[in-house]
């Protein structure tokens, strides 16, 4: 597999120019190719650029309204709404994040719920904007149906990601971001792109029967991370994105979509909780102890960990040669 060398500007620059020269305004394209950039610096490369074709479509198509501007409401002091208007997440995002974590830190909990937004990004860069100002972040948000519940073989949840962060004043959050997919589905194509194999349990093939062939999974269906338990929690973003929110459940989004393969149009819940007013003071001492006690023990590793520390470099990041040449065509 060749690989073209890029650095962090230019993976920026590349996501941005693929955004405008299909019909983003400089808003929009500033916010996703921020995205892209921060999941390629991380080494989240099935969020980063693999993921900017399938932004192009969704702009080409005219799915995703690459000049939309969100409009954000306080339906409570608690309670923000943020309407994308179509838009790509990561704008809506930067609309709400900073009133949801104004009002978490002011009464302790608060709710940001996103519609008429298309996600396909990583869900840590919301969890983190919270736990970066000393607030717990939680966000989730449904897909497409790809996964079936536990026990059967019909897809009905998206992969339906979830994501937490805890602040750590002074040092890097604890912060993980999980498909309730046994696999999130951009890992699974990733794996059939470079023609690896994926664990077995990951998902079935179009009859229905187990596989460790990413193709045949992409073609089948995903199954849920830690059978019946994986599953409770997919069913339990569901209901949080798409219930709470009154977006699209996963199975509408499919009835809606237009199939061009970009995001669908969604919703995202992300809920802040403020430690200094829920547990006072002491909170940091009190949970420094525990993930002390809990890095002390041989072999343990902190989510969000290999993230913080790929972040550490800044310099060049090797990206799959045919994607960037793939990039540099729809521009
Ligand atoms: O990574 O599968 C994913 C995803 C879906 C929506 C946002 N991210």
């Amino acid at each position: 597999m060749s690989e073209t060398s890029l650095s962090l500007d230019e993976i920026y620059a590349l996501a941005h120019d693929a955004m405008t020269a299909n019909g983003c305004n400089d808003a929009n394209a500033g916010a996703l190719a921020d995205i892209v950039m921060r999941a390629e610096r991380d080494g989240s490369h099935s969020h980063g650029l693999f993921r900017v074709p399938g932004y192009v479509k969704a702009l080409r198509s005219g799915k995703v309204d690459g000049k939309a501007t969100p409009t954000v409401t306080k339906k409570t002091p608690a309670i923000i709404h943020v309407d994308g208007h179509g838009c790509f997440a990561p704008l809506a995002q930067a609309a709400g994040l900073p009133v949801l974590a104004e009002a978490t830190a002011e009464i302790g909990v608060a709710a940001l719920s996103l519609t008429g937004i298309h996600h396909f990004a990583a869900l840590w860069p919301e969890t983190e904007f919270l736990a970066d100002r000393g607030l717990v972040g939680i966000a989730c948000t449904a897909y497409m149906p790809m996964v079936a519940p536990s026990g059967t073989r019909e897809k009905l949840f998206g992969t339906n990601p979830i994501s937490f962060a805890w602040p750590r004043p002074g040092k890097t959050p604890v912060c993980y971001d999980m498909a309730t997919a046994a696999m999130a589905m951009g890992d699974v194509q990733i794996a059939a792109r470079d023609g690896k194999t994926v664990p077995l349990g990951t998902g079935l093939d179009a009859e229905g029967n187990e596989t460790t062939d990413p193709a045949k999974i992409a073609a089948g269906v995903l199954l849920p991370f830690g059978g019946y338990k994986g599953s409770a929690i997919a069913l339990m973003v569901e209901l949080l994105a798409a219930g709470l929110t009154g977006e699209q459940f996963s199975y509408e989004a499919k009835q809606t979509d237009n199939g061009d393969g970009g995001p669908p149009r969604g919703g995202e819940m992300v809920i802040g909780l403020s430690p200094a007013l829920i547990a006072g003071d002491g909170w940091e001492s009190h949970v420094e102890a525990f993930m002390d006690r809990m890095t002390a023990i041989d072999g343990v590793r902190i989510p969000g960990a290999r993230r913080h520390q790929n972040r550490l470099d800044t310099g060049l990041r090797a990206i799959n040669s045919t994607l960037v040449e793939t990039i540099r065509g729809l521009i």
